[in-house]
């Protein structure tokens, strides 16, 4: 199974997933319950400190074999008060950047990953009218670090964004509650502001959706489309006109008659409790080049588990999927891993996503066994 010439293959992380000591941000607010919201299991803590161990991430991502790093920048670093933008944390962002370069990885920056600023969040966040407008600011705040970069996403699964826009709502393992509409419609205006800015600079803009695979059962088809429309469709189509979609994908949700139904007893289920479902992929790119018609990017594919060589397997059925939408004509230019290092899963860091794991006390890196399987592929740019 060949994959077309200058298919990108990387690895995915997300700033406070993994950089530790995101003081600003409202997500550390709320693991300390400064902020109202869902208690968590873990706070993020130092996570894997990557904010100072990123050179040596990025070289064992690069000594793979892999060629694209996807991470985001953290806008409660750039703009830890309301209207102050932080040089010191610009310039990291940029060396990032620059290191990535040095060792011939091509970066994707993400501007926006579920984390916001506190100030941001006392305003009300996205409920708030300005919400918009204050994203904007801190894209063209960001500017300087996109110097160069060709692929940014501007806000990570926004539909996500929109359903933890209620601070009680954790993340469900099966389905999802419907978002909040006004916020979905700030999220949508707040994309295409920064899509112009980001074009304006040079690079090409999109954004990442979580795809969620609603597959109904004979006769819920309308059922199936209907909860699909609020949770995803929205999303996909409001990427009409970029530059590309990033398509995220980890499982299926099965609609019956009544709604989601219940993952069966026998099936085999991640870290998460989510279905062993690698296909989903295929579903999710398929939805995406339906509605949006752009170049499609999975920015993010993987399995929660402690048995390294299942994370192999689902990773090889997912391949498996992307092929098969590109022989049926789906224009996919890219496969980028979820997730380069275990990480902090919003509460926890027991769910393992990572292709390479680290030791809690010395954050040591220890590549585990995918790593290299996937830098094999992404070496041959085939998968045997
Ligand atoms: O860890 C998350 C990530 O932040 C967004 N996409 C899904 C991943 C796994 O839950």
């Amino acid at each position: 199974m060949d994959f077309p010439e200058g298919f990108l293959w990387g690895a995915s992380t997300a700033a406070h997933q993994i950089e530790g000591g995101n003081v600003n941000s409202d997500w550390w607010q709320r693991e300390w319950g400064h902020l109202p919201g869902a208690p968590v299991e873990t706070p993020s803590g130092d996570a894997a400190d990557s904010y100072h161990r990123y050179p040596e991430d990025m070289a064992l991502l690069a000594g793979a074999g892999l060629g694209t790093y996807r991470f985001s920048i953290e806008w409660a670093r750039i703009e830890p008060e309301d209207g102050w933008i932080s040089r010191a944390a610009i310039d990291h962002y940029r060396r990032m950047v620059a290191t990535a370069r040095e060792l011939g990885l091509e970066p994707m920056i993400t501007l926006h990953h579920f984390t916001n600023p506190v100030w941001f969040a006392r305003e009300g966040g996205w409920h708030a009218d300005a919400a918009a407008d204050r994203f904007a600011r801190y894209v063209e705040a960001a500017l300087p670090v996109l110097d160069g970069v060709d692929l940014v996403c501007t806000i990570n699964e926004p539909n996500m964004v929109s359903v933890l826009a209620d601070p009680e709502v954790g993340f469900p393992s099966i389905g999802l509650p419907p978002g909040v509409p006004a916020v979905t419609d700030r999220l949508v205006d707040a994309h295409k502001r920064a899509v112009d800015i980001v074009r304006a600079a040079g690079a090409r803009a999109g954004w990442s959706v979580a795809t969620q695979a609603y597959q109904p059962e004979p006769g819920a088809e309308a059922v199936a489309a209907e909860y699909g429309r609020s949770r995803e469709d929205v999303f996909l189509d409001a990427a009409r006109g970029d530059d590309w979609i990033g398509v995220q994908a980890y499982t299926r949700t099965k609609i019956g008659a009544d709604g989601p139904l219940p993952i069966p007893d026998d099936a085999e289920r991640t870290l998460t409790g989510w279905e062993y479902f690698p296909p989903a992929v295929g579903d999710g790119i398929r939805n995406a080049w339906a509605r949006a018609a752009v170049p499609v990017y999975v920015t993010e594919n993987g399995m929660a588990t402690a048995d390294d060589s299942r994370r192999i397997d689902y990773t090889r059925g997912a391949l498996e999927a992307v092929a098969s939408c590109i022989a049926e004509g789906a224009d996919v230019r890219g496969y980028l891993h979820w997730s380069l290092l275990d990480n902090y899963e919003w509460g926890s860091y027991r769910p393992t996503f990572g292709l390479i794991a680290w030791d809690r006390e010395t954050f040591e890196r220890r590549p585990k066994p995918s790593l290299a399987w996937l830098g094999e592929v992404a070496r041959a740019n085939a998968l045997r």
